[in-house]
């Protein structure tokens, strides 16, 4: 087999050159290549300096996930970086596209480092809930301080090169198209001056930085084990040798890896890639254009979803039935973008430039040059079925129509136009321009270029998308029903929604079902008869308890929105349970969890022997982006694996649920749901 390093000779300069696509990722064949290279620098008594780079579309991006849990071959990432700051003659990095994680720390290991400007570098190993585990927590506060140390490797977001020259932890810039001639004369002026290694810096201790920095991302962290992890190997290196420091990390290293939480997180690294894929469908098929995209209603929903495609560089017309409310829809769009700039995520300029892209307008023939229209009207199959009825008219030939229903039967609004095959869903979730998750609604007769052709464009529009088949709510919002019902149901028998809310939370979700509830609105789907008062809901709705927006729902709430446990709802809930004769019983955390988390479960392998999802992952990115699941737990159908199925199906009994049949042969054969 060749060995993805080659190397070359400039004179007295050895190149040495990565090839190993798609990202470079430092696997054994990587790491033995580069050893080999770096030995025959130090030997060659006519080389003088070495130069690493990578071919193809970036710098190592870390060390190659896949051999995770698997026997180690030699020369582990640690030694191999030590070994090149060993080196007694200048190796320099030369670094474009992403240097990440094991490729930042090749790169630290190096004695100068030299980027593109183009070029980012990072750690981001806690995303996977790791650390930087080949010295990276040890050079990066030597060379960068420790306020920024902590950010990079704690937080896991990539700093752009410029950044990095400014802190120390590149050198100096290339030109975009000649890395490697500038790195070797970069490498020439380096010759007889003294080999800095980041190793042998001193980190200075910086207290206040820390407490600073913990303080700030407390929020961000909860729940996590690896921020933690990475903030006390950086603390480390300001406090003992490196020797020292990097036994440390090993040691940390090491025990996130041996933890659930990590392998929850590496599981959703793949897994939201896996979910791009479509099975059945080659990956070179031909794409339709989708140079205009067309959006009906100007509400939260069709604003937010016009916003995706906008920020992309993509024009959007947007229709509304009444002036005013697209006034109010497209001032809404400009509010939000004016709002981001104002944080500095954007600059002004591009404020102007996504609300150029915008066309309003009251007349729905203008969407008749649109490649895609997305319909985002209220839940109504009727009204839906007559937009698509005049969509049929009205759109151009090959014409992308998508539903932004989140539960009703795309076949059948489909089924009112002559072409079936253009139809599909697109459901967003709120707010549509923040939440990552895309679920596509594949109908029976969606053709596959179609469905290609809106999975690759959520790419474009930075979304994760998952194919889902047609069904009540789709993937996500059916495996919320049954959790929502539980919750209502242990409501009457005793809990009370703060108890039930308090469990959610601690799991690690944003919110509780109650907390849900407040902030969608008490009122959505309510029949709009304060008369008519047969559950919980349509007593809180009859009182205007609508959530939030009205400040009261199934909490209180002040001028902030802060809830408190409402009186008035515990009397409204007493008197339910009075009414209905419900026994009453001491709710505990096990039962809450066992009757609103594992009946989801038991939804997603029905969902999953239905084909309603193509794999057991798809339902964990759709939980994870579209509803805020603990990533660290790895998505529900992922967590169910590590509580173990037969756990799950033992809960379920306990409580007489009916046990998914998928669920029930997995447990009994002792197998998971994801590999
Ligand atoms: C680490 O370094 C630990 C060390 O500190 C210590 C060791 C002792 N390995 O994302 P894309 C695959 S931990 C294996 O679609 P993009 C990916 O699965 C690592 N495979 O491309 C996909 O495969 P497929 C720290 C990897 O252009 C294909 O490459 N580093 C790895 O949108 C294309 O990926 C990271 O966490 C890998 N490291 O984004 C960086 N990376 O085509 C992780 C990617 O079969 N990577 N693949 O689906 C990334 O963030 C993005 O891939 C990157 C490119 C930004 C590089």
């Amino acid at each position: 087999m060749t060995s993805p390093i080659t190397t070359h000779r400039d004179g007295n300069v050895l190149v040495i050159v990565s090839n190993n696509p798609p990202v470079n990722a430092l696997g054994a064949a990587v790491r033995q290549g580069l050893e080999a290279a770096v030995k025959q620098g130090v030997e060659d008594d006519s080389i003088h300096a070495m130069v690493i780079r990578c071919d193809g579309r970036t710098f190592f991006a870390g060390a190659d996930i896949t051999e995770f849990g698997k026997p180690m071959q030699e020369p582990a990432l640690p030694t191999l970086v030590d070994m090149i700051e060993a080196a007694d003659k200048p190796v320099i990095a030369a670094i474009h596209g992403t240097a990440l994680g094991g490729g930042c720390e090749v790169a630290l290991g190096c004695h100068y480092r030299i980027a593109v400007s183009s070029a980012k570098l990072g750690f981001p190993e806690v995303k996977l809930g790791l650390l930087p585990g080949a010295g990276g927590t040890q050079r990066a506060p030597r060379l960068a301080g420790v306020a920024l140390a902590l950010e990079m490797c704690a937080k896991g977001d990539p700093i752009p090169a410029k950044k990095a020259l400014d802190a120390g932890l590149i050198d100096t810039l290339a030109g975009e198209d000649s890395l490697e001639a500038d790195a070797i004369k970069f490498a020439r002026d380096c010759l007889h001056k003294p080999l800095p290694r980041a190793s042998q810096k001193t980190a200075k201790p910086d207290p206040e930085a820390v407490e600073a920095f913990k303080k700030a991302n407390a929020r961000r962290f909860r729940g996590f084990d690896a921020p933690a992890a990475n903030i006390a190997c950086v603390v480390k290196a300001t406090e003992v040798p490196y020797e020292e420091g990097v036994q440390f990390e090993r040691a940390e290293f090491m025990k996130l890896m041996m933890g659930v939480q990590s392998a929850a997180q590496r599981h959703i690294f793949f897994a939201e890639r896996k979910a791009q894929k479509i099975d059945g469908i080659a990956d070179d098929i031909k794409l339709r254009d989708v140079k205009k995209v067309g959006v009906i209603g100007a509400g939260t929903m069709g604003g937010g979803i016009s916003m995706n495609f906008l920020s992309a560089g993509i024009p959007v017309t947007i229709v509304e039935m009444q002036q005013e409310a697209l006034d109010r829809g497209t001032g809404v769009i400009r509010k939000n973008y004016e709002a981001t700039a104002a944080k500095g995520r954007i600059k002004p300029e591009q404020v102007e430039s996504a609300m150029g892209l915008l066309t309003p307008t009251l007349k729905l023939d203008d969407l008749a040059d649109c490649d895609l229209i997305i319909e985002a009207v209220y839940e109504n199959m009727d009204v839906k079925k007559d937009i698509f009825t005049k969509l049929d008219a009205l759109a151009k030939p090959g014409a992308i129509l998508a539903s932004n229903t989140s539960y009703l039967d795309i076949n059948e609004i489909a089924s009112v136009t002559k072409r079936p095959e253009d139809v599909l869903g697109m459901h967003f979730f709120s707010p549509a321009n923040v939440m990552k998750l895309l679920e596509v609604v594949r109908g029976d007769k969606t053709a596959d270029d179609v469905l290609a052709t809106v999975m690759a464009l959520a790419k474009k529009i930075r979304k994760v998308a998952v194919v889902a088949g047609v069904c009540h709510g789709f993937i996500g919002n059916r495996m919320l029903m049954p959790r929502q019902v539980e919750a209502m149901k242990l409501l009457m028998e005793g809990a009370t929604p703060e108890q039930i809310d308090k469990v959610h939370v601690d799991f690690g979700m944003p919110m509780g079902p109650f907390q849900m509830s407040d902030l969608a609105g008490v009122d959505i789907g309510w029949h709009r008869d304060p008369t008519r008062i047969e559950s919980i809901r349509d007593a809180l709705a009859a009182e205007k308890r609508w959530g939030q927006k009205t400040k009261a729902g199934f909490y209180d709430y002040d001028d902030k929105r802060n809830p408190s446990p409402s009186p008035r709802v515990a009397e409204i809930i007493e008197d339910f349970r009075k009414k209905t004769g419900t026994p009453q019983h001491e709710v505990t955390t096990e039962e809450i969890v066992e009757r609103t988390l594992y009946p989801m479960v038991n939804e997603g392998a029905l969902i999953l022997a239905e084909g309603k999802a193509q794999r057991a992952s798809d339902i964990d990115v759709v939980w994870i982006y579209g509803y805020g699941w603990p990533v660290y737990r790895g998505g529900p159908m992922f967590w169910a694996d590590t509580e173990g199925l037969k756990k799950i199906v033992g809960g379920l009994e306990k409580h007489d649920f009916k046990v998914a049949p998928l669920l029930r042969e997995k447990a009994d054969k002792g197998e998971r749901f994801t590999s």
